[in-house]
């Protein structure tokens, strides 16, 4: 899978989203958006995975620690054929298994239930543990946000990972300075989230989390690591793709209404565009 083609299934994750959220009316946007190239990248490029046998004992294990961001893991999803793309629109109605926050199911490729922050990082930190008892191959992918390390909980897992030597635990921190209602350098100041893992003894790198050479090149180096869990602190631009949404912590947990769903979709059709003449 090429360059072209991630940016291709990212555009179209971001699409999805949109679509998604307006048909809620309710849920996530920035995000999400946010998120897309990370998640397309893990699923179309990097994890160990089968759609078609999505309990499979031998999968990389993706866990979404701060859950609100779900609409990106959805649509991702649906876009690697775990479900009917149809199903989106369903999110967050009731009896649909696309919750606002995720509830687990396997049949699916929900692989845990999150949204009270902090909690998921410790379910990560778990299924690493077992895999690591176990001996098994796998990898276990656990998805943060910076406004997350807000939670003491976080701390925790980090320390014990650090202690438990748990290499084949990969952290990728959503890191978009923003949170529920303003920028995390004013709610509480996270600029020395390196040094800070650092100090805990893990191996850090830090990239731009729309840059798919950059977040495949990360995780190939964390996978080089034997004797520590690997950090990858990416940064993003929350809104991405969605000119009026970029960088405005607004949009942290607010759904476009009509107009504003057009405008994203003629956005990010633009952005199609763009991508398609760039790789000509
Ligand atoms: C334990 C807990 N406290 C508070 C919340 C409410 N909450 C939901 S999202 C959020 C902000 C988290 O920051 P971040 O993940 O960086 O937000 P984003 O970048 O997605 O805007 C908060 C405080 C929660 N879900 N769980
Ligand atoms: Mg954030």
């Amino acid at each position: 899978m090429n360059i072209e083609q991630l940016s291709l299934h990212a555009n179209s994750v971001r699409e999805n989203i949109i679509k998604m959220l307006y048909s809620a009316g309710s849920g996530h946007s920035a995000g999400p958006l946010g998120m897309a190239d990370i998640f397309v990248a893990l699923y179309f490029k990097l994890l160990k995975i089968d759609p078609s046998q999505p309990r499979w004992s031998e999968r990389d294990r993706v866990i979404l620690s701060n859950g609100h961001i779900c609409p990106v893991w959805y649509a991702t999803l649906a876009e690697k054929g775990y479900f009917d793309k149809k199903e989106l629109l369903n999110l967050r109605k009731i009896g649909s298994f696309l919750q606002g926050h995720p509830k687990r199911n396997l049949t699916y490729g929900i692989e845990n239930s999150s949204g009270p922050l902090g909690q998921g990082f410790s379910q990560a930190v778990g299924v690493a543990l077992a895999g690591k008892i176990d001996k098994k191959d796998y990898y276990t992918y656990c998805l943060s946000s910076d406004g997350e390390h807000n939670e003491g909980q976080v701390w925790e897992a980090i320390m014990f990972s650090a202690k438990e030597k748990l290499s084949k635990l990969i952290v990728i921190i959503d890191r978009n300075y923003i949170q529920i209602d303003g920028f995390t350098e004013n709610v509480m100041p996270m600029d020395e989230m390196l040094d800070k893992y650092q100090a805990f003894n893990w191996h850090v790198q830090e990239i731009d989390g729309h840059n798919f050479m950059e977040i495949i090149e990360a995780v190939e180096n964390a996978k080089a690591v034997f004797d520590r869990p690997s950090c990858i602190i990416a940064r993003t631009i929350p809104g991405k793709g969605v000119s009026f949404m970029e960088n405005d912590f607004n949009w942290h947990g607010k759904p476009p209404n009509k107009e504003e769903e057009m405008k994203s979709l003629h956005d990010l059709r633009t952005l199609k565009g763009r991508i398609k003449s760039e790789h000509q």
